[in-house]
């Protein structure tokens, strides 16, 4: 659920279709309580709310973009190319070429507009969001706590040997 305090992240993806993979970063924004908006903003198909998004999220007080795209993946460069705020690609797995297609896409950006891109999938989207809050916590010292905190908990949750299940 998006908070209603005035959003420092902005996540916007191409199509309804990305949601499964774009819930994940999501997931960390709420954990990590950063206010953050969600919306669907296409290149292709909805480029005036692109264009309208992007040049206006500095003003509205965004810091931070997380843009999940699939396929011919323009959402993050397309983004980056109207503001200079950081913007953080995600891969979206494709069904035709697993997301091979929509990572070339979103890294092969040519020199001064840059994206930083992530992970293809869930993985990407939920490690979007922890960069994001690393940003955000540069300049946020309780927010860096909590980041702190969320990392510990993730290294005491992994066991020192494995088990075996569905026996
Ligand atoms: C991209 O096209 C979207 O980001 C999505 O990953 C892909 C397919 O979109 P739909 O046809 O499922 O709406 O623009």
């Amino acid at each position: 659920m998006a908070t209603t305090t005035s959003p420092r992240v902005g996540v916007i993806m191409g199509s309804q279709s990305d949601w499964e993979t774009m819930r994940h970063a999501q997931d960390i924004l709420n954990t990590l309580e950063i206010p953050h908006e969600v919306s669907i903003v296409s290149a292709h198909r909805t480029p005036d709310r692109l264009a309208d998004y992007a040049r206006n999220a500095a003003g509205r007080g965004l810091s931070v973009i997380i843009a999940g795209a699939g396929g011919a993946a323009h959402l993050p460069g397309m983004c980056a190319a109207w503001t200079c705020l950081p913007v953080l690609g995600v891969p979206v797995e494709s069904r035709t070429l697993k997301g091979m297609d929509s990572l070339l896409s979103i890294v092969q950006m040519p020199g001064g507009v840059p994206v930083g891109t992530l992970a293809i999938g869930s993985a990407g989207a939920k490690n979007a969001a922890l960069l994001a809050a690393s940003i955000l916590a540069l300049q946020d010292p309780a927010l860096s706590a909590r980041l702190e905190t969320w990392r510990a908990l993730q290294t005491a949750s992994v066991a020192n040997t494995p088990v075996t299940e569905n026996e």
